[in-house]
């Protein structure tokens, strides 16, 4: 008999109530270049990220001065399609703008 059921007195004990995974979180991290003009980059993290202009504009200096900088934290696919968003629109604009994701 498995060390479980001999435990639980030979019976199978089930759960009751579905047990939920908390889902992985990944940051989304924009990187500098030389090439992508300010003002696109702000307007990247206002329409992709949801930004305040403010908060936005905040957000481009960090990566513009230190070289990288966190733009949001979402689940797998989110962050993955928030990256391919970045990368599309930056390519439509003839930007090199990347974006990569971290795990939290
Ligand atoms: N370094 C760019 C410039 O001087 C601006 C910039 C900021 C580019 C943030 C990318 O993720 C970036 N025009």
């Amino acid at each position: 008999m498995p060390e479980r059921e001999r435990q639980a007195g030979g019976e199978v004990l089930e759960r009751t109530r579905q047990k939920t995974k908390e889902p992985e979180l990944f940051q989304v991290v924009l990187l500098n270049d030389d090439y992508t003009t300010m003002e696109f980059v702000v307007e990247v993290l206002e329409s992709i990220f949801n930004k305040p202009p403010a908060e936005a504009f905040r957000i481009m200096m960090h990566v513009h001065t230190q070289g990288k900088g966190m733009c949001g934290v979402y689940p797998f696919e989110i962050a993955e399609t928030k990256v391919e968003t970045v990368h599309e629109r930056a390519r439509a604009n003839g930007f090199p703008l990347k974006a990569t994701m971290e795990k939290t």
